[in-house]
């Protein structure tokens, strides 16, 4: 089964990872919001791109999801010691990557090509597209006006009140190259459990159409994210935040719905979307949790 999976950070990450430790080389291809990427320290840094390939290549911090394992932090310090910004923690063998990318887009590269030679480097045999070539740049709309997005993420760590979100650049980007044939060739599209308004909403304004069948995994359980500001930010908008209101989120593109186990209460309110859907343990706490999650969702849709 060929499947073409959209992912943003780390939540995303984690169920791509899955994807690729059951799926070949040849039937799985990731393709990953690029509206998180910000120039920082002269750096031009890709915050879900680097998540989800140092998760592949099992490189990936395994307590933030994010950034390199046994990382130290010297260059940062320094950088802090001389006055310089220290809010956006970048390591030290996480810098290269920062370095080497930069180097290569000042050198005219592009993004998609650059992706191509560090997952070569870094041992991934899976294919990893950013969604576009084209700069892509959340903006996210608070009650302090607009944040970019790790402005408004790291920095300030979610705290300002959200009222919308903008994607600076999506209607002039492109889909990089290899993203329309993934999606054309897939036999199903995976959203994965990644935050909808910042991480796949990108994404499905760059790709626009999809004449796939499409399967989301919801980032929220119960009524809580894992991790980031999802929940927050449906409540900040009015909406409820629940599996019920991503499922909403995505209904005009949904054909199934994975839920987990906590929310089975609310599957007769999906299965009313005439969406498919399937109650699982959703949760990815462990390594083997990745591949369980990604099997039960392949077996889902063999089952569509
Ligand atoms: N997230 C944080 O909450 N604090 C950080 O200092 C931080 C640094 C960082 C460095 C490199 C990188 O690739 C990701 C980093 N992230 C950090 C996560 C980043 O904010 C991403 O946007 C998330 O992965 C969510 O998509």
């Amino acid at each position: 089964m060929k499947i073409t999976a959209l992912a943003g950070g780390v939540g995303g990450a984690k169920l791509a990872h899955g994807l690729a430790q059951i799926l070949p080389p040849e039937d799985l291809t990731v393709i990953v919001n690029t509206g998180d990427d910000f120039e920082h320290l002269g750096l031009y840094i890709c915050p879900d791109l680097d998540t989800v390939c140092y998760t592949l290549a099992g490189l990936a911090n395994p307590e933030t999801g994010w950034g390199r394992a046994n990382e130290t932090w010297n260059t940062i310090s320094n950088v802090e010691t001389l006055g310089g910004p220290s809010w956006f923690r970048l390591g030290d063998q996480d810098i290269a990557t920062h370095l080497e990318r930069t180097r290569r887009l000042k050198e005219g590269q592009s993004l998609s090509q650059i992706t191509k030679d560090f997952c070569k480097a870094w041992g991934i045999q899976h294919t990893i597209l950013p969604m576009s070539d084209a700069p892509v740049r959340t903006m996210v709309d608070t009650d302090e006006g607009e944040l970019a997005f790790q402005e408004y993420f790291v920095h300030r760590r979610c705290e300002p009140k959200v009222k919308g979100f903008r994607f600076d650049g999506v209607k002039e980007a492109e889909p990089a190259i290899g993203v329309k044939e993934a999606l054309k060739s897939a036999d199903a599209i995976v959203i994965c459990p990644s935050n909808p308004w910042v991480s796949v909403d990108p994404i499905l304004q760059v790709v626009k159409e999809i004449k796939k069948p499409v399967v989301a995994v919801s980032p929220i359980i119960g009524g809580k994210t894992v991790k980031g500001p999802a929940v927050k930010m449906y409540s900040e908008l009015g909406i409820d935040p629940s599996a019920l209101a991503v499922a909403n989120h995505y209904r005009t593109i949904l054909t199934g719905f994975v839920l987990d186990n906590q929310d089975l209460n609310i599957q007769t309110e999906i299965d009313n979307l005439a969406i498919e859907t399937l109650v699982t343990n959703t949760l990815m706490n462990h390594l083997a949790d990745r591949a369980r999650l990604a099997h039960d969702v392949l077996h889902f849709i063999g089952s569509l």
